[in-house]
């Protein structure tokens, strides 16, 4: 006890005995202090509070976002949906024309498949077989668009194609790939009966 005494100063002992300095004023003054500093780590808290509860509130809604992905990729798989980049896609078993194809995949919340560069065009030639693809110039000819109305800008046409034989193919095809993968595409007539690719976004 001395040597905690011995450490109040000569001047703290000095105020403390000094009877001009109101006792009463200086014990209100320090609880005023206290319950300032007390309202401030309650204010600190309650935002504090109020943040984690916002930011489980995300967490929660991220995590019900990916369930419901985890289903819808799920049930794609078990349709026999394939995976690429952004979009969920169907290789179909029945041969039927362009415009029936292409119904189908409506049918299934997609279309008939839109290839928009190299990457998807691998994927897609990663395939065997004759399959309608979503591109036809049945509107104007020789002006090849895209089931979304956009025009053809990149395009990987086989050689001499499209040649619109016999005037009267204004659908196009991913025809059987010999050697260069680039060009594997045909204008055929939109009545032959052939298998088609549908295209939907993946993550609605
Ligand atoms: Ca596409
Ligand atoms: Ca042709």
């Amino acid at each position: 006890m001395e040597n905690i005494y011995a450490n109040i100063s000569a001047e703290t002992v000095k105020v403390l005995h000094d009877p001009n300095i109101e006792t009463q004023d200086v014990t209100s003054s320090g609880m005023a202090g206290r319950q300032q500093f007390d309202n401030r780590v309650a204010s600190d808290f309650e935002e504090e509070q109020t943040k984690l509860l916002t930011e489980t509130d995300q967490l929660m809604g991220e995590i019900v976002n990916l369930q419901n992905k985890l289903v819808f990729m799920e049930h794609h798989f078990k349709m026999g949906w394939h995976h690429f980049g952004s979009s969920f896609y169907l290789f179909s078993t029945v041969e039927k024309t362009w415009e029936q194809s292409k119904q189908d995949c409506v049918g299934s919340g997609a279309d008939l498949v839109i290839i928009e560069g190299r990457e998807e065009q691998n994927f897609i030639n990663g395939f065997n077989g004759m399959f309608w693809i979503g591109l036809s110039d049945r509107e104007t000819e020789g002006s090849w668009k895209w089931v979304d109305g956009t025009p053809l800008t990149i395009e990987y046409w086989k050689s001499g194609e499209p040649n619109s034989y016999g005037g009267e193919e204004d659908c196009a095809e991913r025809s059987l790939i010999y050697s260069n993968t680039n060009q594997s595409w045909n204008d055929v007539a939109c009545g032959q009966l052939k298998l088609g690719i549908c295209e939907k976004v993946a993550y609605p």
